[in-house]
């Protein structure tokens, strides 16, 4: 059967039921402006708020995250803790993302730990929904490494209460600290890094005692920016630990 389309008249009843069509489909596009949730993250099923973990295990992270609408991925990344280098292996290059269509879900994640490292970091995850929008969280992760050097350092001028040391530039900044561990110390170093954490001057310090104390490494920058000071110190098993802070040449 045919529609002879000019019969249809535009009455006002039916243009009332076109706008209400017209504004129900509107208000289904924008509806979901709710950001996802996460609403936990659990190791071995019980909740937590910082990450221990120690060397060489595997970590089993759940993360439990919500929508009003749908999920679209959950991603957990390990990044550097700013006052705790990265030490050069690759936990690091962690960033794993887990796609679900579904309104909530309990995503598994599996991290092998090194042996060899002792560490500081964040693991950030983040939970994204189908319209883009994010929720986040970060929270502390450490890797006990019981096997690792213990490191303990301060500068000259002092950190500030942001863990940071401020120099004017050209001004000396003075290193001091101690490395202790019970397999012997087969080295040390104190290092500056420039802000992409690559070693712009490194002093090694002679391993003559265990514990190893030194107190005269000291280092300056002409360019004002923003570097770090680390102390790196690896046993005689290779297990290696970091020491730092941020420095900002003023
Ligand atoms: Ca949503
Ligand atoms: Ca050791």
């Amino acid at each position: 059967m045919m529609i002879n389309l000019s019969k249809i008249r535009l009455t006002p009843f039916v243009l009332a039921v076109i706008t209400l069509f017209a504004a129900a489909c509107q208000d289904r596009e924008q509806a979901d402006i709710t950001p996802p949730e996460i609403e936990e993250i659990a190791i071995d099923g019980i909740a937590v708020t910082a990450i221990q973990v120690e060397q060489g295990s595997t970590l089993n992270l759940t993360v439990h995250a919500r929508d009003n609408e749908a999920l679209e991925k959950v991603t957990v990344t390990l990044m550097e803790n700013t006052n705790s280098p990265t030490p050069p292996t690759g936990i690091y290059a962690f960033n794993q993302s887990q796609t679900t269509g579904s309104d909530h879900a309990a995503l598994q994640f599996e991290l092998t730990i090194p042996e060899s490292i002792a560490a500081q970091m964040i693991a950030k995850i983040v939970a994204v929904d189908a319209n883009g929008y994010t929720d986040q969280l970060e929270i502390p992760m450490i890797i006990i490494n019981s096997q690792a050097p213990t490191i303990a350092g301060s500068s000259n001028p002092a950190e500030d209460a942001n863990g940071e040391i401020h120099i004017n530039a050209g001004q000396n900044l003075l290193m001091s600290g101690e490395a202790n561990d019970a397999d012997g110390l087969q080295s040390l170093s104190v290092m500056l890094w420039d802000a992409n954490d690559q070693p712009l001057a490194t002093t090694p310090i002679a391993i003559t005692a265990t514990p190893m104390a030194f107190s005269d490494a000291s280092f300056d920058q002409a360019v004002s920016g923003r570097y770090r000071v680390v102390i790196e110190a690896v046993d005689n098993s290779g297990h290696r630990s970091y020491w730092g802070r941020i420095v900002i040449v003023d």
